[in-house]
């Protein structure tokens, strides 16, 4: 016999414990999946200390803050902003996208219209910190995107609530020092993030390039429909990466997570050094995720 599903739970990437307890809080009085990955992908967004989301996350090479944000709901309803600049929430924006237009996807000025169109304030995002390491950066301006090395922390949340509906939204600054205009995994349905009704859900961290090539938060989903553990389903995204781009895949990182209908969940990555945070039964844990790569 099945066991009983164990849900409600909600699996973010990088230890973002505040996020998971944020979006708990929610669950865990019955409240939507949709609902508690928004209020938890809302925290590090607004967390000046997080240099990789939202407000104080590091910039462009031109010194500024462009975020990239995704949502889906349960219906499999999304939405998604890219190359957005001045707007605290992105992922309240990706929201209002899903909710109010009928697209998926707003990039830049567009974008930003839109969030202000919706009552979104606008504000500055750079923060002194941020800005004195794009001083610095700026001496030798050398481009050489390493994941790892630097404080990561773009958050991929996914979320079961108690009546099994699934949701998932993923919100990031990108890459520090990037390209301008340069647009990362996190905003791409099925890169970044994907949820299933009938799966689960999936969301990415590391270096975007790999997973927008792969489309790996999609694959891992799939192998969960065709019956893997969500983390078989996880190994087999890392694995399929790795096979098809070997030497990018020495030097970058890209880790999953993803939990299935039933409340089991898995997490993996190319590198060393991906943890995680899980919220399920009254507990709210990090883990460290296994690798691939010695
Ligand atoms: C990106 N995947 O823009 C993001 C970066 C990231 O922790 O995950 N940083 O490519």
């Amino acid at each position: 016999m099945r066991k009983k599903p164990v849900v409600p739970l909600v699996i973010a990437t990088w230890d973002n414990r505040k996020a998971t307890a944020a979006a708990w809080e929610i669950l865990q009085r019955g409240g939507r999946a949709l609902d508690a990955v928004e209020a938890g992908a809302r925290i590090p967004e607004a967390d000046p200390l997080d240099t990789s989301v939202g407000y104080g996350g590091f910039p462009d090479r031109e010194g500024r803050v462009t975020l990239d944000a995704c949502i889906m709901d349960e219906e499999g309803n999304c939405g998604s902003v890219t190359f957005l600049e001045h707007i605290m929430h992105p992922v309240s924006v990706a929201r209002r996208v899903m909710e109010k237009t009928p697209h998926v996807m707003l990039s830049g000025e567009g974008a930003l219209q839109f969030a202000l169109s919706e009552g979104f304030q606008k504000e500055n995002l750079l923060t002194e910190v941020a800005r004195k390491a794009w001083e610095d950066w700026k001496v030798t301006s050398h481009y050489q995107p390493v994941i790892n090395s630097e404080r990561h922390d773009t958050i991929g949340i996914v979320a079961i609530d108690q009546g099994q509906r699934v949701a998932g939204a993923c919100t990031t600054s990108g890459l520090a020092f990037k390209m301008r205009g340069r647009v990362g995994d996190s905003p791409v349905i099925g890169a970044g993030m994907y949820t299933d009704k009938e799966a689960g859900g999936a969301a990415a961290t590391g270096m975007g390039e790999l997973m927008l090539r792969t489309l790996s938060s999609f694959y891992v989903v799939e192998e969960m429909r065709r019956g893997a553990h969500p983390q078989k389903a996880v190994e087999l995204a890392v694995k399929r990466i790795v096979k098809r781009y070997p030497t990018d895949s020495k030097v970058w990182q890209a880790g999953f997570i993803a939990v299935d209908k039933r409340g089991r969940y898995g997490a993996y990555s190319i590198q060393k050094g991906f943890n995680y945070a899980v919220f399920q039964e009254n507990e709210n844990k990090v883990l460290e995720a296994a690798h691939l790569l010695p």
